[in-house]
């Protein structure tokens, strides 16, 4: 097989980027190791700014996320009891869209699918070929017994954290920078109304805890937990129990509990390698950097890699190679500056093992300063809703 830009994992970044090069007329064929089922059984993201609400909506794909996604014009922060709402959009002009992860996924597939262009799933013991120096690299991989190549022009390396892209860049042209936290979230899903209509971001003695959603009548729930637990010794009553404890009163009275539909323990991890460009690999998404999840920007930050990728392809095919020159600089400016955020907001909301009294009060004093100063919050607004691209 042969194809212009062979495009390595079909989570979101391989999708959507998948989308923008076949939007501009450039081909694609998409490898995923996992079926196109598995991908969409993972819970992941919920919010969505403004700028990947329009590249979602520059290939078409925009319009059940604008009938079914939830505009939020601000969130809540609840500390020493008390619930404080920043208002985003008054302090910035722009609101986010609650549209889970699960549901862009599957909307891109449903456009892919749609394109006729080819994705292959399942594919096993997939590698990656001749990127660094020469003109025509290659990917292999194993489908129904047989050993398949794709030639190609370039290889987008969209296959996450775990993914072979990066794992096959020789040790001496990466750096790798990471921050591993000390504490995991347990989420679940349930189909219960959201105890409010906005986002909580808690802070509490017990933990960090989360009330986020999916829509109306589905919440998505998390709360700080230890990274020796799992999954398995939380019962859905243990759960609801401890996040009744980390909610002020008159929140606790409104929660609604359910069965769970989904129940996961995530490690929480700040991650960059650098740079994103080797010859002809070029990584994307969660394949070059991590952010723990409380600034909600993993997904944002693979929608906004993806588009600087598409931008520099297009002009490369159109004869003119500054902007794929530029791709690793221009993503990890934005990177660097979501890191910050995400790494902020962990340390204010999150209770470390190692933090003494002195710490715990810096940290209300903070959230105090943050809430009551409207530079402090329009600061937070600002990163939420998303810097621009
Ligand atoms: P993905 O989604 O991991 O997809 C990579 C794909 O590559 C495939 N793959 C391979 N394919 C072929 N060959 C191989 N050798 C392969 N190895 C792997 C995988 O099967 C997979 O299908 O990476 P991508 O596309 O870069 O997307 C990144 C996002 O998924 C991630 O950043 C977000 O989910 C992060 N995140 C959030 N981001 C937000 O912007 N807003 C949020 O509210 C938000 N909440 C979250 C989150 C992540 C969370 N977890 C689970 C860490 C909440 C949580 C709990
Ligand atoms: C989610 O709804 O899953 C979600 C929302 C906000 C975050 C992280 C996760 O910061």
């Amino acid at each position: 097989m042969r194809t212009q830009v062979a495009i390595i994992g079909a989570g979101p970044s391989g999708l959507l980027l998948g989308g923008l090069l076949s939007h501009a007329g450039i081909d694609n064929v998409i490898v995923e190791q996992r079926s196109g089922d598995y991908v969409l059984g993972r819970i992941r993201a919920g919010v969505l700014e403004q700028g990947t609400v329009e590249l979602l909506d520059s290939i078409g794909v925009g319009a059940r996320m604008h009938a079914e996604g939830l505009p939020h014009d601000g969130v809540e922060l609840c500390f020493g009891g008390k619930r404080h709402r920043i208002p985003l959009f008054e302090l910035t002009g722009k609101r986010v869209m609650v549209y889970g992860q699960t549901e862009v996924t599957r909307d891109l597939m449903q456009a892919r699918a749609d394109s006729g262009r080819t994705t292959v799933y399942e594919a096993d013991a997939v590698s990656v070929h001749d990127f660094i120096d020469g003109q025509r690299p290659s990917v292999r991989y194993r489908k129904d017994g047989a050993v398949h190549t794709i030639e190609c022009d370039f290889i987008a390396g969209c296959d996450g954290f775990h993914g072979v892209c990066r794992a096959s860049v020789p040790a001496d042209r990466i750096t790798l920078h990471e921050k591993v936290y000390p504490f995991g979230w347990l989420g679940l899903l349930a189909d219960v109304p959201p105890l409010s209509h906005e986002l909580i971001y808690l802070n509490h003695e017990r933990g960090f805890g989360l009330c986020s959603m999916r829509s109306r009548t589905r919440s998505r729930y998390y709360v700080q937990c230890s990274l020796d637990d799992k999954v398995e010794q939380w019962s859905d009553d243990a759960f609801w129990t401890e996040l009744r404890a980390r909610l002020p009163a008159d929140a606790a009275a409104n929660l609604v509990t359910g069965p769970s539909l989904e129940k996961s323990i995530a490690q929480l991890r700040s991650f960059v390698s650098e740079p994103m460009r080797f010859g002809r690999l070029l990584l994307a998404g969660d394949a070059a950097h991590i952010v723990p999840p409380t600034g909600a920007k993993g997904l944002n930050l693979a929608a906004s890699d993806v588009a600087y990728l598409a931008q520099g392809l297009v002009g490369h095919y159109k004869g003119s190679a500054t902007e794929l020159e530029h791709y690793s600089e221009r993503c990890l400016r934005r990177i660097w500056r979501a890191e910050r955020f995400s790494w902020w907001m962990t340390s204010l909301m999150h209770n470390f093992p190692s933090n003494g009294s002195f710490d715990r009060k810096v940290q209300l004093a903070e959230l105090d300063y943050l809430v009551h100063s409207e530079a402090a919050s329009k600061a937070m607004a600002e990163n939420y809703v998303g810097l621009p691209m």
